[in-house]
């Protein structure tokens, strides 16, 4: 049975959510609002033990420079499909609030993951600013502020949804989007060992399940499924069919994120690429293999995973003679293609407009 008929019936003709583009920009600065509420009630309600003022103070501080400054599409895609699963009269100004506390929550989480991988990715940059862990007095602390970051997460549902009926539902949702995250970590770093190059581990089969663990439970299936269970719809069925597209959207956002690694500008990006240098399983590497004389591998196993500037430009070269880029994009389209088609066999009870928007969103990115 089709949850809103009327809204949806609407809502596929052309693709686009019953809602103008005021409205999203409304949502849009609702979002921003709520956040420095958010770290207020973070920071100085519950907890009054004066003890732990500095404790607080540098939680704060650590909210206030990793939370913000993304692009907000995990955050803000909560509220975003929320409004294509509930008819306008039924989403109560309550509901939209929670919708966007639990995209902070998404966010946070973001963050928690990103503080951490940069210290595992030894990046220098992140949303165009030093990485947490590399500003001056806070190092390897960093580790302690992603769990702080972490916590915050169930701090503000308990606060905001523990009465809701969908609340332990929410709970096992990030617990376990956490966990196929951090297993998907695990095999990204494994198959990475800093300075030991061994070529014939990346694999296609390799690179696809770290990359729909490390990036796209957490990046594409977690802000719809919670959006969903904000909606009532818990059922596996539904769950599932949402999963099957949004993991391929997930999966080709993370070749995006390895293309931009190498090919993106670091103005827009707001990171610089370590990917080369990191020895990581990257879609550039696993597609250049697939495409290389076996002189151009050892050339690649002669310069790939070290950190000077000339071995990191003669990968670069290797992937430009073998015009990786015309692949990636030759990808991008075929993707896109292979996407709408999943759209339509799996989402028969879901308004396409939930995956239409996302992917709207992230194709043709560059940053
Ligand atoms: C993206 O990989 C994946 C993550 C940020 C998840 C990290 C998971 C943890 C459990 C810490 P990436 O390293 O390519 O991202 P980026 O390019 O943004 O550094
Ligand atoms: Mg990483
Ligand atoms: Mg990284
Ligand atoms: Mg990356």
């Amino acid at each position: 049975p089709h949850p809103h008929p009327l809204c949806c019936s609407r809502l596929q003709e052309n693709g686009t959510g019953p809602h103008s583009e005021k409205a999203l920009l409304s949502d849009q600065q609702l979002f921003e609002t709520q956040f420095d509420e958010l770290v207020t009630e973070l920071t100085e309600r519950d907890i009054d033990d004066p003890a732990l003022t500095d404790a607080l103070n540098r939680l704060r501080e650590v909210l206030e420079y990793n939370a913000p400054g993304g692009k907000r599409n995990r955050g803000l895609s909560v509220i975003g499909s929320l409004r294509e699963l509930v008819p306008p009269s039924k989403l109560t100004q309550d509901t939209v609030q929670r919708a966007l506390l639990v995209g902070w929550c998404i966010e946070l989480l973001q963050a928690f993951f990103l503080v951490a991988d940069d210290i595992m990715d030894s990046s220098v940059t992140r949303r165009g600013q030093p990485c947490w862990y590399k500003k001056e007095g806070v190092g390897l602390d960093a580790i302690n502020d992603s769990f702080l970051l972490e916590a915050a997460i169930y701090r503000l549902l308990r606060r905001h949804c523990r009465d809701q009926p969908y609340y332990l539902h929410l709970l096992e949702l990030f617990m376990e989007t956490s966990f196929q995250t951090e297993l998907g970590q695990a095999l990204d770093l494994m198959t990475a060992p800093p300075g030991q190059i061994d070529l014939s581990r990346f694999t296609m089969e390799r690179y696809k399940a770290i990359v729909k663990y490390k990036t796209a439970f957490y990046s594409f299936y977690l802000p719809v499924a919670a959006a969903m269970y904000m909606a009532g719809m818990s059922s596996e069925v539904e769950h599932n069919n949402a999963k099957h597209i949004l993991l391929e959207m997930g999966e080709f956002f993370q070749i995006q994120d390895d293309y931009l690694d190498c090919y993106g500008d670091p103005a827009v990006t707001g990171k610089i690429g370590t990917d080369i240098q990191d020895n990581k399983c990257s879609w550039l590497v696993v597609t250049a293999l697939g495409v290389m004389t076996p002189v151009q591998r050892a050339e690649l196993e002669a310069s790939y995973a070290r950190h000077d500037e000339a071995s990191v430009q003669k990968v670069k070269t290797l992937y430009n003679t073998l015009r990786i880029a015309d692949l990636y994009h030759k990808h991008e389209e075929e993707s896109y293609q292979r996407l709408q088609k999943l759209i339509v066999q799996h989402a028969q009870n879901l308004p396409h407009s939930v995956f239409l928007n996302f992917a709207k969103k992230i194709y043709k990115r560059n940053k």
